[in-house]
Formats: structure tokens, C-alpha cells, sequence
């Protein structure tokens, strides 16, 4: 065995996977539970789906639980979803479904990739390509030179649809409203920001409003309460799946 041996078969894998990636269907930036969902139903269908993570760990706000403490809560309506990904839960006396925070991040990453989903951890897309009028595309860049504030140029990434999945953060979205003199599909044309905790209408609106927000782009999971007005919801996961599996249905008409 060779030591260099090792390090070409890496850094043929890694740019290879990489190549086949900068022209795909959906660019999913966010690997979060909503994200992941999505991007792993969309693989499944045979759509070529790039999962953008900007962190070390995809995963996203699944492993915390609530607190720290490691268990989330999924209502009933979530349960197929999680059957689909393998994950375990029992059945708790309020009648909700509890499943192993570590358990539902690692499933649910597991999951994805074993569907087709191609994950990518430590880019960030720090801004998108417009063009006429329509998100044609991602930039990207390495989450270090980034922390770091080294001046490095980034990369591009062309998709047919491109999702804001950033959760609390908005990001994507939160940058093209800033960066252009556009109006989103929100009633003042802007994101109105993310209302406090209110859980049973914030796991509604969150699906409710995974939808188109700019031609090209869409938004799934915590960043739709963002974009549109909607509470929070603490530490119960149910709407963040059903948004991805909603985020799925939307785009697999589009694409085909
Ligand atoms: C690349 C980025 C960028 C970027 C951010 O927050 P998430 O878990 O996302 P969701 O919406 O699927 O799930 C939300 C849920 O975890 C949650 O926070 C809940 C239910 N909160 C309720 C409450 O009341 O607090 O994951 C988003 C991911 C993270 O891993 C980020 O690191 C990543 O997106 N990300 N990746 N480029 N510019 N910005």
C-alpha cells in the first residue's frame, strides 16, 4: 500500500463526483431534514440532485433535538416518511411519534445518499446566477476561505431549479432579495421574517408555503417561515419532512 496511492484515489473520487455535479437537475442548499427529504425522493425518481452543505456534519438543527436533549417529535402524518428512510420511533402518550435525534439526522443523510442524492459538506453558496430574470444557478465557494475572509474567487453550479433549504437563515433566498432589485412571490415582495413560537399553525404554514419564491428558486422547510411570515415551532420535525416530501411532488412535475 501506497500513501499516494491513497491520495490520488481520493482526489480522483472527490473531483470526478464533483464534475458530474456542476450541471444537475436541483441544487438543494441545506442539508437539513427538510433538504434531505427532498433530495433523497427527487434521487429516487432519477433526478440528478446536488445536496450543498456548508457545515462539516449535514444534518442541519436534526441532532440537538430539543435543547440538546436527543429525542424530536414527528406527528403521525410524517410516520411514512420515516418509514421510507428506515428510521425507527415509538408512540408517545400525547399521541405524537418520538424518534432518536441522532437516529433521524443519520437516517435521514444515510437515506438520502443510498436514494441518489450526491451531498457535498463544506461549501457554502455565498450567491446565485441570475439570468433574465430567473435563478439559472449557484455560487459556491469553501466554508473556510470563507470563515477565514481570504479574498477567493468562487465556482458556479448550473440547475434547472435551485432550493433555499437553509433553515432559520434564509440564506439563499435572504441574498438574492439583497443583491437584486427583484420582487418575490411574497405579499410585500421581500422575506418578511420569521414570527415567534407557535406550533400547531407553524407546522401548516411551513408546508403550505414550500413553493416557488422566485422564478427557479424554491424554498422548503424553517426557511419558508422566514421568507413568508410564518412562527416557529421548536423542536417537532413532522412539517420539516412533509415540506421536503412537498418540495418533491412540486419539483418532479416541474422537471419532467
Ligand atoms: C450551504 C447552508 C447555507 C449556505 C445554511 O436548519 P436546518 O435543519 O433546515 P430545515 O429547514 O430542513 O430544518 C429546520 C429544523 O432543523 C429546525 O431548525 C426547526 C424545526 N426549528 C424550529 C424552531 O422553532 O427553532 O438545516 C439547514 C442547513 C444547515 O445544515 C446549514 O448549515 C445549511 O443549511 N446552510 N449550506 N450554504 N449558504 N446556509
Amino acid at each position: 500500500m501506497k500513501e499516494i496511492d491513497i491520495s490520488r484515489a481520493i482526489i480522483n473520487f472527490h473531483f470526478k463526483a464533483l464534475l458530474d455535479n456542476i450541471s444537475t437537475d436541483v441544487v438543494i442548499v441545506g442539508a437539513g431534514p427538510s433538504g434531505l427529504v427532498a433530495g433523497g425522493y427527487l434521487a429516487e425518481k432519477g433526478f440528478k440532485v446536488t445536496i450543498l452543505e456548508k457545515r462539516l456534519s449535514p444534518g442541519g438543527g436534526i441532532w440537538g433535538g430539543g435543547m440538546g436533549f436527543k429525542y424530536a417529535a414527528v406527528q403521525e402524518e410524517a410516520l411514512h416518511i420515516l418509514k421510507d428512510f428506515n428510521i425507527n420511533y415509538q408512540k408517545d402518550e400525547s399521541g405524537l411519534f418520538m424518534v432518536d435525534s441522532l437516529e433521524l439526522a443519520s437516517g435521514l443523510i444515510h437515506g438520502a445518499i443510498q436514494k441518489g442524492a450526491n451531498i457535498f459538506n463544506l461549501i457554502t453558496v455565498e450567491d446565485l446566477v441570475v439570468r433574465e430574470n430567473r435563478v439559472a444557478g449557484v455560487v459556491i465557494n469553501n466554508t473556510f476561505a470563507l470563515m477565514e475572509g481570504f479574498p477567493i474567487d468562487p465556482l458556479t453550479i448550473e440547475a434547472k431549479a435551485v432550493v433555499d433549504a437553509t433553515g432559520h437563515e434564509h440564506d439563499v433566498v435572504a441574498t438574492l432579495s439583497r443583491k437584486n432589485d427583484i420582487k418575490l412571490n411574497t405579499p410585500t415582495g421581500k422575506p418578511l421574517g420569521e414570527r415567534s413560537l407557535f406550533a400547531e399553525p407553524a407546522e401548516k404554514g411551513v408546508v403550505e408555503n414550500t413553493k416557488e419564491v422566485y422564478p427557479g428558486l424554491f424554498v422548503c422547510g424553517m426557511a419558508t417561515a422566514a421568507v413568508f411570515g410564518y412562527y416557529r415551532m421548536g423542536p417537532i420535525f413532522g412539517g420539516m419532512l412533509l415540506s421536503g416530501e412537498k418540495l418533491y411532488n412540486l419539483l418532479k412535475d416541474r422537471l419532467s
